[in-house]
C-alpha cells in the first residue's frame, strides 16, 4: 500500500493529557535519543518527521478552573509565545461529565489526525510515538482518512473502550476505541466537532487483554468485538492467536492494517515503566512476534507505540522499556524478517 521508496513519517507526540501521570510525554524524545531514527534508516527506510517540527506542538495544558490546586499532569509547555498564553485563558478545561481534559485531548488529537492523514496520503507509513493512548483517536482517524477499509489491531492489557458514560477514571486514554466506533455516549463536544465514527466493530481485534472493566466487557459482548486475552495466548500460543486475529479482521490479507501498540501489553518485567502496568503480560518474544508477523503480511500502513513513561521507576527499568519501544518499532518495520 505504501508508495515509492519505503518511507516512514515519525509523529512524535509528547502528550500526557489523556491520563493523570506525568512523564509519558517524555517518551518520544527518549525513543529518538535512543537512536530510533538511525535504526530505522539501517533497515532501509527513509525517515522523515511530521510536517515541520520534530514533535507535535502540544497546546498548553490548562489547569481545570474548578480545581485551581489540581496537580499538574506533566504536559510541557512546548511554546510560550504570547499567542499561546492567550489561548490558555480562552481554554478553561473543566471536566465535561466524567471526562478529564476533554478540550485538550480533543485539540491535540485533531492535530495528530491531520498529521497522520498527511503522512499516509504521501504514501508513507506514519509511526506515532506517544504519549498516552488517547492519541489513538488521532492516529486511527488519520489512517482511516487515507485507507477507509483499514483494520485495527490493538495490542494492550486494556480494551480502552470505555465511553464518557462508563469510564470510572475519567481518563480519556481508556476511551479512544469507543469514540472511533461511535458508541452510545460518544457523540459529545468537543470531539464531535471533528471526529466522525470511522471504525466498525468487525474491523478491530485485540491481543493481550487482561484488565478489562465490567462495562467494557458488556460493550465487547454487545458489539461482538473479537478479543484475544492472555488466556488465549496461553491456550493457543501467540502464533495461532495472531493468525486467528488476522483471519478475523483481514481474512485475505488484502486490507491495510493499523497497529496500535500499548507497551503495557508486555509483561511489567519486560516493560516496567508504563502508567498502568498489569501482571501476566506478553513475554518479550510474544510481544515482538506480533509485530514481526504483521510486518510479514506487507499490509501494515500505520503504527503507534504508546504509553512508555520514562519518569517511572529506576533507570534500569526505563532503559528496558525504551529499548522495548524501539525494538517493537523496528520489528514492525521489518527488522526481523529474513
Ligand atoms: B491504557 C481503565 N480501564 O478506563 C480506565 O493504558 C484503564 O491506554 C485504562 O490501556 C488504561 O481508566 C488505558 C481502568
Ligand atoms: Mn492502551
Ligand atoms: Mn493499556
Ligand atoms: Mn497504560
Amino acid at each position: 500500500f505504501l508508495e515509492g521508496k519505503p518511507t516512514v513519517g515519525i509523529v512524535g507526540c509528547p502528550f500526557s493529557g489523556g491520563q493523570g501521570r506525568t512523564g509519558v510525554d517524555l517518551a518520544p524524545n527518549k525513543l529518538i535519543s535512543a537512536g530510533l531514527v538511525d535504526q530505522l534508516s539501517s533497515l532501509g527506510w527513509e525517515v522523515h518527521y511530521n510536517s515541520q517540527e520534530k514533535f507535535i506542538d502540544i497546546p498548553y495544558n490548562p489547569i481545570p478552573a474548578s480545581s485551581p490546586s489540581a496537580p499538574e499532569t506533566g504536559t510541557e509547555v512546548v511554546s510560550d509565545s504570547k499567542d499561546k498564553e492567550k489561548k490558555i485563558q480562552r481554554l478553561p478545561d473543566e471536566d465535561i461529565g466524567k471526562m478529564k481534559k476533554p478540550r485538550l485531548v480533543s485539540e491535540v488529537n485533531h492535530i495528530v489526525s491531520k498529521e497522520v492523514e498527511g503522512i499516509a496520503k504521501r504514501g508513507w507509513l506514519p509511526l506515532t510515538l506517544g504519549g498516552d493512548h488517547s492519541l489513538a483517536l488521532g492516529t486511527v482517524s488519520g489512517t482511516k482518512a487515507k485507507y477507509p477499509d483499514a483494520c485495527l489491531i490493538w495490542v494492550d492489557a486494556h480494551a480502552d473502550i470505555n465511553t464518557p458514560e462508563t469510564t470510572d477514571s475519567g481518563n480519556l486514554h481508556g476511551c479512544p476505541v469507543s469514540f472511533l466506533l461511535g458508541l452510545e455516549g460518544t457523540d459529545v463536544e468537543p470531539f464531535n466537532k471533528w471526529l466522525k465514527p470511522c471504525l466498525k466493530p468487525e474491523e478491530i481485534v485485540y491481543i493481550g487483554l487482561r484488565d478489562v472493566d465490567g462495562p467494557e466487557k458488556e460493550i465487547l459482548k454487545k458489539h461482538g468485538i473479537k478479543a484475544f486475552s492472555m488466556h488465549h495466548v496461553d491456550k493457543y500460543g501467540i502464533g495461532k492467536v495472531v493468525e486467528m486475529a488476522l483471519d478475523h479482521v483481514n481474512p485475505d490479507r488484502s486490507k491495510p492494517i493499523h497497529l496500535s501498540y500499548d507497551v503495557d501489553a508486555l509483561d511489567p518485567m519486560v516493560a516496567p515503566s508504563t502508567g498502568t502496568p498489569v501482571r501476566g503480560g506478553l513475554t518479550f518474544r510474544e510481544g515482538h512476534y506480533i509485530t514481526e508477523a504483521l510486518a510479514e503480511t506487507g499490509c501494515l500502513v500505520s503504527v503507534d507505540i504508546m504509553e512508555v513513561n520514562p519518569s517511572l521507576l529506576d533507570p534500569g527499568s526505563v532503559e528496558k522499556t525504551v529499548a522495548a519501544g524501539c525494538s517493537l518499532a523496528r520489528a514492525s518495520l521489518g527488522e526481523t524478517l529474513l
